[in-house]
């Protein structure tokens, strides 16, 4: 059986080689646009949200075709998400992915519109899916409805806002918390939700589905602040409260390094017992990816 890195990195090259694919169909498109949406799709990524929805159908023994243009859909989502948080308007960053961001190639026009695209395009997938996964149309409209519910104002999109209304003070744990939630976590339940909509579970299932999506989407974030804070230290020698002087409010900022790692622990436990509690769900690959972002270094 292959190792839980094996096993992602082959996850995660069945995605790239559908995008890949999908995305050089796109012929009718002009060709700046292509380029510009193709250039952050196939830079690399972990791929991380398509791994969950295919190792959440998996562990209900719906085969990796039924699941994949959905998979794809939700890393063209995250991908519009990084390509428009990177802008001069947002983060203004020069490079992602270990590449120069979209709109330093592209220019900042086509880096928008490469992003609007992007998320557009992730809709037709949905359906595609759909169709070719002959789901029933409740089905089909919820996985849609969800999409566009944690993806956007509610979820993702209201997240990065909230963020942005954040920016230059402290805030309190609790308001971080709905932050992260939204703006990192809607999308990480979305991937599992999603693998989960196309194996059919019961409303129960969905329900520990959730928790275990949401456990992992905290302690995805609160292990990226902790890698920017070790990364930091290494770089320039800067201390834990180098973000308390930046004014941004961080779990280490807020709770300190070991505190941070500590909840970090005690959300994959919680995320992982929350797994032992759906029937007939072989959980064995989702609670060693679970292991596997709490050890994660990039
Ligand atoms: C601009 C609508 C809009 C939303 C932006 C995703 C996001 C919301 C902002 C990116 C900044 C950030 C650090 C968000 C926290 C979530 C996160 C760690 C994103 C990076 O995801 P990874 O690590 O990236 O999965 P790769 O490149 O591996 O896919």
């Amino acid at each position: 059986m292959p190792t839980i890195r094996d096993y992602i990195q082959q996850k995660a090259q069945l995605v790239h080689e559908e995008l890949d694919t999908y995305t050089s169909h796109l012929t009718d498109i002009p060709q700046p646009l292509l380029d510009s949406m193709r250039y952050s799709l196939l830079a690399g990524g972990k791929r991380i949200r398509p791994v969950l929805a295919l190792a959440t159908a998996e562990a209900f023994g719906v085969e990796a075709e039924r699941i994949l243009p959905f998979a794809c859909a939700v890393e063209m989502i995250h991908t519009y998400s990084l390509i428009h948080d990177d802008l001069p308007s947002m983060d203004d960053d020069d490079y992602r992915r270990g590449k120069l961001t979209n709109h330093k190639v592209y220019g900042e026009a086509m880096a928008i519109l490469a992003g609007d695209a992007l998320l557009t395009e992730a809709f037709g997938l949905l359906a595609d899916g759909a169709t070719q996964a002959h789901l029933p149309v409740h089905t089909a409209m919820t996985i849609v409805r969800e999409g566009a519910d944690l993806a956007g104002a509610r979820g993702m999109v209201g997240g990065q806002v909230s963020d942005l209304l954040a920016e230059d003070r402290q805030i309190a744990l609790e308001d971080l918390q709905s932050i992260h939630k939204r703006k990192t976590g809607d999308l990480i339940a979305y991937s599992v939700r999603m693998g989960a909509r196309v194996a059919g579970v019961s409303p129960g299932a969905m329900h520990f589905l959730s928790q275990f999506a949401y456990g992992i989407g905290l302690a995805f974030q609160i292990q990226d602040d902790i890698l920017d804070v070790i990364g930091d230290q290494e770089k320039i020698g800067k201390r834990v409260g180098s973000d308390e002087a930046n004014h941004k409010s961080t779990y280490p900022s807020l709770l300190g390094l070991e505190e941070s790692k500590k909840k970090l622990h005690h959300c994959i436990s919680q995320a992982k017992i929350a797994l032992m509690n759906i029937p007939d769900c072989n959980p064995g690959r989702l609670m060693e990816i679970a292991d596997y972002l709490m050890s994660r270094d990039r």
